[in-house]
């Protein structure tokens, strides 16, 4: 297929190595195959090019059309002046148009930076800023926001862009039909090298990106296929941002397309949208977070039967109670698979097959035998077995570091290359996980992240505050919602909880990071050291609104 290419050719500033007896063994056991994802629409098109790979509202492709396509965009990319090692930020909602950007830019050894639609310019702005994007790939108006808008205010303070591709009515930027043109050879592209940036969740000021490979990516994609017993007669709904690690490689789409099964794309995972398409569509698998899923349960009461053909819910990204797990089977009839996983790599899932009792308590066992998952105190010790810990991880699919972060990195990693998850935990006999809570400081608000020093960095530019701290607070539908606590500037007037969310969101912050609740305290409590207590925080923010 592809000429051999230079595996040592990698430019180390990108991203940190695994060590390379390490990565040499996992080329041999045929754990990292080599592929570069970009020639997946090739290699899938010639196993089965009539089936339907992809499904949208308005496009049905079979896996010949995606390929055909997919190498003219990339020689429209290639001519427009995208080379090898670019950085693209791109911004699309569940539509085919982001595969087939996504495997363009691929195809090219371009990196898509995997922006959500919720960001706003204060995340796109540090996406760009942070990879040196040269493009910005996204769409004219989507949900009523115009992301036009959004990147013509950041043109001017991104010196590296060159290009504004925009999906509809482009205005002044670069339409993205007339991008397609006539397709050519390409050079190979190094499957050892960086493929992506995922994104944090975050627990700094800044989000940080996360370099994968070809190589790693497409193992956590093919080894998860594997484990959901993903074949050619899978139809897989995604409803989730498409470009969240969960719906794209758990297996998520990647996976059922690796499969050669179909991929149905849907906007919202409401019943009114989700339910007549997993009846028309015949769909089998689909992933929610848990807020989503305890809608489906509900809309099931009367609604069932739209669910005959659904053989498995995955329900991911923050924790799922055990009494709302014990209701799927019996009320959607479906089997339930929990899965806890993160963008910096490992995937943990129940397998089919686990006794019902381990499904609806743990959080699923790692997916690779070359996982290592280790559960230490905070001297980095291991517990006794079955001890709640600090759970860190390394593997064949788990970064070795954020891009450009060495200072971060030299906390968010040991010395020996284990990725401290700020998720705590404990191991079952059986070796299944249980998330017992979080030493990080960030939010999970129903899976959506929020790094708290993020927020309050936004909320110290207010000039009324002179303190913030934000914290999680217990929420019975979202598991977490955000609280600040807010210390008013002396001598100025109080401002108003709506002038305070206006400031977030004059600041460019995505609208799920602003706090669901506001309280004004005279000072914030400190620990011993002086530190912002948070602990006590959270305590107060646990009682009901007084
Ligand atoms: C997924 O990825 P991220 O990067 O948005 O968030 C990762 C964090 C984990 O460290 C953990 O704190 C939390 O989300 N989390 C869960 C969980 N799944 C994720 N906490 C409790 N129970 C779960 N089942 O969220 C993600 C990536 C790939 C697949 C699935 C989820």
């Amino acid at each position: 297929m592809n000429a051999p290419v230079n595996l040592k050719a990698i430019n180390k500033d990108e991203f940190t190595p695994w060590p390379e007896s390490l990565a040499a063994h996992y080329r041999n056991a045929g754990i990292w195959t080599g592929i570069a994802l970009g020639n997946l629409p090739q290699l899938l098109a010639e196993r089965h090019p009539e089936r339907t790979a992809l499904v949208d509202a308005n496009t049905r492709w079979t896996y010949a059309e995606l390929a055909q396509q997919v190498d003219r965009l990339a020689a429209g990319f290639l001519q427009l002046g995208l080379r090898a090692g670019d950085r693209v930020v791109v911004q699309l909602p569940n539509q085919i148009a982001f595969f087939t950007v996504c495997f363009a830019l691929w195809r090219l050894g371009v990196r898509p930076v995997m922006a959500l639609p919720a960001h706003r310019s204060a995340e796109i702005g540090a996406f760009l800023q942070q990879s040196e994007a040269v493009a910005y790939i996204g769409i004219d108006q989507y949900n009523g926001f115009d992301y036009r808008n959004l990147i013509r205010d950041l043109v001017p303070k991104t010196k590296s862009l060159r290009y504004v591709i925009v999906l509809g009515e482009e205005q002044e930027f670069i339409n993205y039909d007339n991008l397609f043109i006539e397709a050519h050879d390409l050079p190979p592209v190094n499957p050892a090298d960086v493929a992506l940036y995922q994104l944090s969740g975050g627990t700094t000021g800044t989000p940080k990106l996360i370099p994968r490979t070809h190589d790693d990516y497409l193992y956590s994609v093919r080894a998860s296929a594997a484990v959901c017993h993903l074949d050619q007669n899978s139809v897989y709904l995604c409803v989730l941002p498409q470009a969240h690690n969960f719906p794209l490689t758990s297996p998520g789409t990647l996976g059922t397309l690796w499969a050669g099964g179909r991929v149905v794309l849907a906007d919202s995972g409401s019943p009114d949208v989700a339910f007549p398409l997993i009846a028309q569509e015949g769909v089998t698998i689909t992933a929610l977070v848990p807020p989503l899923a305890m809608v489906w349960l509900e809309a099931a009461r009367t609604r069932r039967a739209e669910l005959e053909s659904l053989r498995l819910l995955q329900v991911g990204g923050a924790k799922f109670s055990e009494a709302a797990a014990r209701r799927v089977r019996p009320e959607l009839g479906c089997t339930l698979q929990q899965i806890f996983g993160m963008a910096e790599g490992l995937l943990n899932y129940t397998r089919l097959n686990d006794p019902e009792e381990l499904i609806v308590t743990t959080q699923g066992r790692p997916l690779s035998p070359e996982d290592e998952v280790l559960i230490v105190d905070d001297e980095d010790q291991p517990v006794a077995a079955g001890e709640v810990g600090n759970l860190l991880t390394r593997g064949p699919y788990t970064i070795r570091g954020y891009f450009r972060a060495p200072e971060h990195n030299a906390r968010a990693f040991t010395p020996d290359g284990f990725y401290r998850t700020g998720d705590r935990a404990r191991l079952t006999p059986s070796g299944h996980i249980v998330v017992e809570g979080r030493s990080k400081e960030q939010i999970n608000r129903g899976g959506e992240k929020i790094a708290a020093e993020e927020v309050e960095n936004a909320l110290l530019t207010h000039p009324a505050l002179h303190n913030a701290a934000l914290v999680a607070m217990p929420d019975p539908y979202l598991g977490e919602r955000a609280c600040a606590f807010l210390v008013a500037r002396e001598g100025t007037a109080v401002p108003t909880n709506i002038a305070i969310r206006k400031h977030l969101r004059e600041q460019g912050l995505a609208d799920y990071k602003l706090p669901d609740r506001c309280v004004w305290l005279p000072e914030l409590p400190r620990t011993g050291v002086g530190k912002v207590d948070k602990q006590a925080l959270a305590q107060l923010a646990a009682k009901p609104n007084q």
